[in-house]
């Protein structure tokens, strides 16, 4: 692999900051139709009159603004997924934990220093609503690309539903058996497009060429893996932070999790290939597999014949392709960071379960979240001292308050049947041990010295993964799981990273102030938007009900 020697980095790096420039968006959030999936015209979140979302560029040192407004008849908000948002907590866009939302016919100004190169993405952080439509790729791209390549794909992938968010959550939390959402089968998009026309979805490869194709999965549900028949992957990305390479036939991209991939080019123009970004059915019990064993085509020529897949029965399909878990453990940051320590440990038990209100609910530690009334970040910033109180944040948004700069653990034991992708914001998590539940992490063998990091990891059905970062950030972070549903159905908690340095070093914006008053949100208080400690009626519960 090509690399540029270091003194052109630095001779770059200066041209660079000379180059910084403002990349102003001026963005109406509102609706329109279109037919993604090629059979059914449905309503989707759009911007200014387009569907999708236009692919959003920067270079590191550039300014971001996205003056966002809000022609929808509800909330709507923008979270910049993966980027840390050091100093501009209210602008990480999380409603209930950062802001209260964007009023319908409000606005807000996003605003950021660009300082982290990557694949990142943006999309609404309120309820299930970027499933709707209302998420892009943000790509950032640093003054020197560690390797070298000649051209670049952005493909974005996506598990697309024939049906508004509303109605799938309404579904999922229906307080009868009979009512609840079945599985169903979505159809896989690739940049907005797709169905039953692979060649909507083709990409063209020039032979010898060297591409970095950048992935992204932006589902709201279920696990997404991609692989080219006959080509290798050298993965070099994952979620912002490069890597050394990792070659693998394929790779699997949970909910809100990117990568990017090198990918050579043959010699010859003598065949055309499949390629497959195939919903993953291990995520989706009792859901068949996609209708066509392939997504879409790798074209050299024309009329070369295709090297492609075919279906030999239930479930199965006649390929070149290998799937074998991705697994991210070993791979190796370019950029080396030590693991933190750990000065506190966070066990937390991922469960689904039926609870006391007939509802299915997902949990961590059994604590269904919910949002607060007053947004986490104005409570931290209105209560004082009171603020190193987890209650005042309300018992449901699972409050865990962190002491500056501490090193912390989180231990995830997921119980389910499913596997689920979690995300953190505000940090990286360094990857430190992933496993089979049965193994005890307390035998677990020492980190790696330079563990890779990544802002969502996958932790497979009766798993465990052990994550760790530094309280570094002051603020109000959220770690919930990608799978947007099942974030609804409450499997998220709240870091509360260091309140004292939060009151002293944060000035909110007028802006947001302004738009939790037009939603009739206090812009002071506790979770409950009354003084100090005066929580009464917070609700606790509904609890898992025994035997589910
Ligand atoms: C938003 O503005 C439009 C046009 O001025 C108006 O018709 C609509 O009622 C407003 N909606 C809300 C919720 O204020
Ligand atoms: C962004 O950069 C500008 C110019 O360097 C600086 O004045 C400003 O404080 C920075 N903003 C944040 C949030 O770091
Ligand atoms: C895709 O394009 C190829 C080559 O042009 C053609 O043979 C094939 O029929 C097309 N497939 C569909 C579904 O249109
Ligand atoms: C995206 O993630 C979801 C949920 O984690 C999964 O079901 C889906 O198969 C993934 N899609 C791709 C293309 O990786
Ligand atoms: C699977 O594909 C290979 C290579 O294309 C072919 O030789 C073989 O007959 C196929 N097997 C089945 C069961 O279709
Ligand atoms: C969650 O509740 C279930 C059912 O009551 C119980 O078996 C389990 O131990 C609880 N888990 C935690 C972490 O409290
Ligand atoms: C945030 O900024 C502070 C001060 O520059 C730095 O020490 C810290 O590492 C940063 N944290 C993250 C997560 O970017
Ligand atoms: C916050 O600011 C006050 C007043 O300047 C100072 O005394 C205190 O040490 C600061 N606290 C933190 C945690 O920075
Ligand atoms: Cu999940």
């Amino acid at each position: 692999m090509l690399r540029l020697a270091c003194y052109c980095c630095v001779a770059l790096s200066v041209m660079l900051l000379a180059a910084a420039k403002p990349v102003v968006l001026d963005w109406d959030i509102m609706y329109t139709s279109a037919k993604p999936d090629g059979k059914n015209e449905r309503r989707v979140i759009g911007v200014n009159g387009q569907w999708p979302p236009p692919v959003v560029y920067v270079d590191v040192g550039d300014t971001l603004t996205i003056n966002a407004n809000n022609k929808l008849d509800e909330p709507t908000s923008l979270h910049t997924h993966g980027l840390f948002q050091n100093g501009t907590n209210y602008y990480d866009g999380a409603v209930g934990a950062t802001e209260c939302g964007i009023p319908p016919n409000g606005s807000y100004t996003y605003r950021m220093n660009i300082t982290q190169s990557g694949t990142f993405w943006i999309h609404s952080h309120y309820l299930a609503q970027y499933v709707d439509g209302l998420r892009t790729p943000l790509i950032s791209r640093p003054a020197v690309e560690h390797y070298k390549y000649d051209e670049e794909v952005v493909l974005m992938l996506e598990a697309w539903y024939n049906r508004n968010s509303h109605d799938i959550n309404d579904q999922l939390l229906s307080t009868s058996e009979a009512t609840r959402l079945k599985p169903f089968l979505p159809t896989t998009l690739v940049n907005s497009r797709g169905g039953p026309d692979v060649n909507a979805t083709k990409l063209s490869f020039t032979p010898g060429k060297k591409y970095r194709l950048r992935l992204l999965n932006v589902s709201g549900t279920g696990m997404i893996r991609f692989g080219i028949e006959n080509h290798m992957l050298d993965v070099i990305e994952l979620d912002g932070v490069d890597s050394e390479i990792k070659t693998v036939p394929s790779i699997q991209l949970s909910a809100g999790q990117r990568a990017s991939v090198l990918v050579t080019a043959k010699n010859n123009v003598d065949y055309n290939y499949a390629y497959h970004a195939d919903i993953y059915t291990d995520m989706q019990a009792g859901v068949e597999r996609a209708e066509l064993p392939y997504t879409g085509v790798v074209e050299y020529a024309p009329h070369a014949p295709l090297i492609a897949p075919t279906a030999i029965g239930h479930n199965k399909i006649n390929t070149t392709m290998t799937w074998d878990f991705f697994d991210d453990i070993d791979m190796v940051p370019i950029e080396k960071l030590p693991a933190p320590g750990v000065n506190k440990w966070l066990p937390v038990e991922v469960r689904t379960a039926i609870y006391d209100d007939r509802k299915e609910h997902m949990a961590f530690n059994n604590r269904t979240y919910a949002p607060p009334l007053v947004p986490s970040l104005i409570t931290a910033l209105t209560s004082g001292y009171q603020g190193w109180y987890p209650d005042v944040y309300g018992y449901k948004t699972y409050p865990v308050i962190l002491d500056h700069l501490e090193d912390v653990e989180v231990a995830i034991f997921n119980t389910d049947t499913n596997s689920h992708p979690f995300h953190i914001h505000g940090h990286n998590f360094f990857i430190i041990v992933r496993g089979t539940i049965d193994k005890n992490p307390k035998n677990r063998k020492e980190a790696v010295q330079f563990p890779m990091r990544r802002d969502t990891i996958t932790v497979p059905a009766q798993s465990y993964a052990l994550v760790r970062f530094k309280a570094d950030n002051p603020g109000i972070w959220m770690m919930h799981c990608h799978m947007q549903f099942h974030n609804e159905q409450g499997l998220a908690l709240t870091f509360i990273e260091a309140p004292f340095q939060i009151i002293n070093d944060t000035k909110l914006p007028d802006q947001l102030l302004k738009n939790c008053a037009a939603l009739g949100i206090p812009t002071s208080g506790n979770a409950m938007g009354r003084k100090g400690l005066d929580l009464a009626n917070d609700p606790h519960g509904p609890y898992p009900l025994a035997g589910f």
